[in-house]
């Protein structure tokens, strides 16, 4: 018999393969253009697959069931991040990633909801996606959601309300609606919203920590009324345990502090001075591809 801790083990294990092909679907698409917010992409990869593949409830082949938790991109040019991610989780394609920011794809350079199933807003105007899971938790609130939307009735899911998740970058904390969402959501107690910030330290105009200081960040959640944990953004183990406290904390809104670097996993990119939105040599993918799984086999 499998005792519980070769259970979390096999669990980690997966979630970390899951990482490197989100890792590998980011690199294969940012190729497609021959540069992009790859960076960042590899950054959230470790977020993204605990997000995906071990947290969130959803339904592939149905996007838009009720009973799913809502997870919103606010940072619009993060989409390449989560349409590896999505087809990681099998909601698109993996074959459609070679479509990235292409005439008529799918897969645009900046999220947009009515071009990809399972983007749930059209982010890019920074800010807003805070605003917007306050707005969304609220109107399942109001509609009774528990009762009428969370209920998988042919699945075995457990019947709890749906969960709105806002991932947003450092630079978004620079957003004063970024924080009037986060009082709106304490003020309600709206226990099912969950923040998750990437703070990779960067922004578009150099590090956050000179463009507009936003430390000490925990604290300033913590302030406005929410139940906040950090985390070291790119462990697999932390991350997990960070989403499981949250998710034990009722009565408050609740924020994952997530400290990641730009360009994890790919010792090239990782060390590029303009990381924000890269440029990549067309011989270069390869070298990347091959770091990447270097790291990853160890
Ligand atoms: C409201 C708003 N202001 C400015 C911009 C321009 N902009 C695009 S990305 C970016 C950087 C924001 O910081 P962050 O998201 O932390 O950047 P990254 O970590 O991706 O480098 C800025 C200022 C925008 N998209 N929206
Ligand atoms: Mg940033």
């Amino acid at each position: 018999m499998t005792s519980t801790t070769d259970q979390r083990t096999d669990r980690l294990a997966a979630l970390r393969h899951s990482a490197y092909r989100i890792r590998r679907n980011a690199l294969d698409m940012g190729e497609v253009q021959g540069q992009g917010y790859v960076g960042q992409a590899l950054g959230v990869a470790d977020i993204l697959a605990v997000a995906y593949m071990d947290q969130l409830r959803y339904r592939p082949d149905d996007p838009h069931w009720e009973g799913r938790d809502r997870f919103l991109l606010s940072i619009g040019h993060y989409a390449i991040a989560l349409y590896a991610a999505l087809a990681e989780a099998g909601i698109i394609p993996v074959a459609e990633l070679q479509t990235y920011g292409s005439d008529g794809s799918r897969l645009p350079m900046s999220g947009m909801a009515s071009y990809t199933p399972g983007m749930e807003i059209s982010g890019g105007s920074l800010g807003h996606g805070l605003t917007v899971a306050t707005g969304m938790a609220l109107g399942l609130r109001y509609r009774g959601n528990d009762a009428q939307g969370s209920v998988d009735p042919g699945g075995d899911d457990p019947p709890a309300p749906p969960r709105i998740y806002n991932l947003l970058s450092d630079g978004e904390l620079n957003e004063g609606s970024t924080w009037e969402a986060a009082q709106v959501c304490a003020h309600y107690g709206l226990d099912n919203v969950t923040a998750i910030v990437d703070v990779n330290a960067l922004q578009a105009d150099g590090p956050t920590a000179d463009v507009l200081r936003t430390e000490p960040i925990t604290d300033k959640w913590q302030a406005f009324g929410w139940y906040a944990v950090r985390v070291d953004g790119n462990d697999i183990e932390a991350l997990v345990a960070g989403f499981e406290e949250l998710r034990a904390h009722p009565g408050s809104p609740s924020v994952l502090i997530c400290d990641t670097r730009v360009g994890r996993g790919v010792p090239l990119l990782e060390t590029r001075e303009k990381a924000h939105f890269m440029r990549v040599d067309a011989d270069e993918w390869q070298i990347a591809r091959d770091q990447l799984e270097e790291g990853f086999r160890g």
